[in-house]
């Protein structure tokens, strides 16, 4: 029994060597110290052997009892230490690098040029409404004198989101819910996304528009000329050149387009070098606005009686606007969010 004890003694430090892990710590105590382990087997055996060898037995089972358990523990102990300072090491701070900086914001460059619209709006009394963005044919068109076989309907590629509801082309059907609840006078712009199937290097499927209107008793065309030439010399500069041209829109009689001065040749149509100007394309003269008189049957649809008021209406496109004003060439870039192009505008 002797030797069994210095076996079991040398297969006890053979296993614990100094790889073992936590798991293996655990497995050797069961297996040495546990109900059924070598060790507790061998105090049972205790019985068998003789009394006169008992207590030396006994007494030696008990030291190696001992030793096993204190051999454990101080294991675990050691690979404990072991395991804090791995981690401790992992998780060191350098808390003399510097810290990462937080980079300023900036206002997107079509968010400043729809607030400098909107601010020229707002300093002559006009106020702001909003509408959904998705729409019903009746706000869309038919109340502003588009009926279904109307040919103006090509001229705006429209997406659908159902049967019924559309995902609007201009903000009008703002302008026609506002008719529809309030009456005149009355001196709205309605500023917002719109959507169009158009996908291209100066078209996006979604652009923005900044339309308007002004209803009372004898409103003529002269406050529409006064008002967006007023816009016009605040938005761009207080000299700016501007031209009314004959258009035709649905929902105005009579209609115009309204152009400015190029920007580039200053309205020359040429560069320096007598090249024809590549902007305006040699004419001297940019598009910005459409406008006119609102049509008698739009006041009929939202229920005015168009002998009693009369009033005008323009719209503008965003993007165009911000396009011509920074020089910009295509128009995905203000949706793409390439910081390079965004760090640009203060
Ligand atoms: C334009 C051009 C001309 C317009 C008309 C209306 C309404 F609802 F009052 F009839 N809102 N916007 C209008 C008129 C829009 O955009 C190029």
């Amino acid at each position: 029994m002797r030797e069994s004890l210095d076996t079991l003694r040398n297969e006890f430090l053979d296993r614990i060597g100094d790889g073992a892990s936590e798991q293996e710590v655990e497995r050797l105590r069961v297996e040495f110290l546990g109900r059924k382990g070598k060790l507790t087997l061998m105090f049972r055996g205790l019985k068998e052997v003789s009394p006169e060898e008992r207590p030396g037995l006994g007494e030696a089972l008990n030291d190696l009892r001992r030793f096993v358990e204190e051999k454990l523990e101080s294991r675990l102990r050691e690979l404990r230490q072991r395991e804090k300072e791995r981690s401790l090491k992992a998780e060191t701070v350098d808390i003399t690098l510097p810290g990462s900086r937080w980079e300023r914001g900036r206002v997107h460059p079509l968010t400043l040029v729809m607030d400098e619209i909107t601010d020229v709006f707002l300093a002559m009394g006009f106020e702001i409404a909003r509408g959904p963005d998705i729409e019903d044919d009746y706000h869309n068109f038919e109340a502003l004198n588009m009926p279904p076989d109307h040919p103006a309907r090509d001229m705006q590629d429209t997406l659908f989101v159902s049967e019924a509801r559309l995902l609007r082309t201009h903000t009008s059907p703002v302008q026609i819910r506002v008719m529809e609840t309030r009456k005149p006078p009355l001196q709205v712009i309605a500023p917002g996304a719109v959507y169009r199937h158009d996908d291209d290097a100066t078209h996006s499927p979604m652009f923005h528009q900044v339309e308007g209107f002004m209803v009372d008793s004898q409103i003529a065309f002269s406050d529409l000329k006064g008002v967006l030439t007023h816009f016009l010399r605040q938005i761009f500069r207080p000299e700016t050149g501007v031209r009314f041209r004959p258009s035709f829109f649905p929902f105005t009689e009579p209609s115009a387009e309204i152009d400015i001065q190029c920007l580039l040749c200053d309205g020359k149509g040429m560069t320096q070098e007598r090249q024809a100007c590549r902007v305006c394309k040699g004419t001297g003269w940019l598009e910005i606005l459409g406008a006119g008189m609102i049509d008698p049957e739009v006041f009929r649809f939202v229920g005015y009686d168009p002998d009693r008021v009369s009033g005008f209406a323009f719209g503008m496109g965003v993007e165009r606007i911000a396009m011509l004003k920074y020089g910009i060439e295509d128009i995905r870039l203000f949706f793409q969010n390439d910081l390079r192009f965004l760090r640009q505008f203060a």
